[in-house]
């Protein structure tokens, strides 16, 4: 089933102004320049909901868009960005875990990888950290379309290998957000998700 409405509803630069109406929410997650936003608009058909940018590190905060009504799909703050002090990455990480620890009404976390990339070191340790949180997640390997079928089918092997030595058992898509219809999966796979009432 797609998304048949998507609206803006707001941008939280921390954590005090986010969404209290207890709508299940998604998050999107994963190095600054990766194609969060670019995923989000794939996802929702729409090419400005969330504001896509050749100048990474640009998403401060986290916007919320509310979805059919009923829930809400999250662009958090990129990870990574070279360009902002390490010691403002690691605030900015801390607020993050912090968030998707606490946050009751999340249900699902997206971890978007560069298909092209190998996973950095910030990639493995977040993944890493979200497995020993037992936070449900899934990966994306976005920008497929830069490569060639071969070395997708590589990369996804060696993304797999990694999970597995991590002991880390989710699913991984392949997708692209230039090409909307390879997120039906993960679309299909996050909706069940919205289903399950909050664990606790
Ligand atoms: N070719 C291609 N370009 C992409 C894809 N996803 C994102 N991009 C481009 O990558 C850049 C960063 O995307 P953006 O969505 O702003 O990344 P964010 O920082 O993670 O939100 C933009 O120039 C996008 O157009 C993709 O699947 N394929
Ligand atoms: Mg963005």
């Amino acid at each position: 089933m797609q998304i048949v409405k998507a609206e803006y509803l707001l941008s939280a630069p921390d954590l005090t102004i986010c969404p209290i109406d207890g709508r299940p929410e998604i998050c999107f997650s994963g190095r600054s320049n990766v194609g969060k936003s670019s995923v989000i608009n794939a996802l929702t058909r729409r090419k400005k909901l969330a504001k896509t940018s050749n100048t990474p590190g640009k998403t401060r905060s986290l916007n919320y868009y509310l979805i059919d009504e009923s829930w809400y799909l999250v662009d958090m703050p990129g990870y990574g960005y070279a360009k902002i002090s390490k010691k403002e990455q690691s605030r900015w990480g801390r607020e993050m875990k912090r968030y998707l620890m606490e946050r009751e009404q999340l249900r699902l976390v997206v971890v978007l990888l560069d298909i092209r990339h190998e996973p950095s070191t910030l990639d493995e340790e977040f993944l890493f950290w979200l497995g020993e949180e037992r936070i449900p997640f899934c990966i994306i390997l976005n920008k497929s379309d830069k490569i060639s079928k071969n070395k997708v089918t590589q990369r996804r092997s060696e993304v797999e290998k990694m999970l597995k030595e991590m002991n880390i058992d989710v699913p991984v898509f392949v997708v692209s957000a230039i090409k909307p219809d390879t997120l039906d999966e993960l679309l299909a796979f996050a909706r069940e998700f919205l289903q399950n009432p909050v664990e606790s």
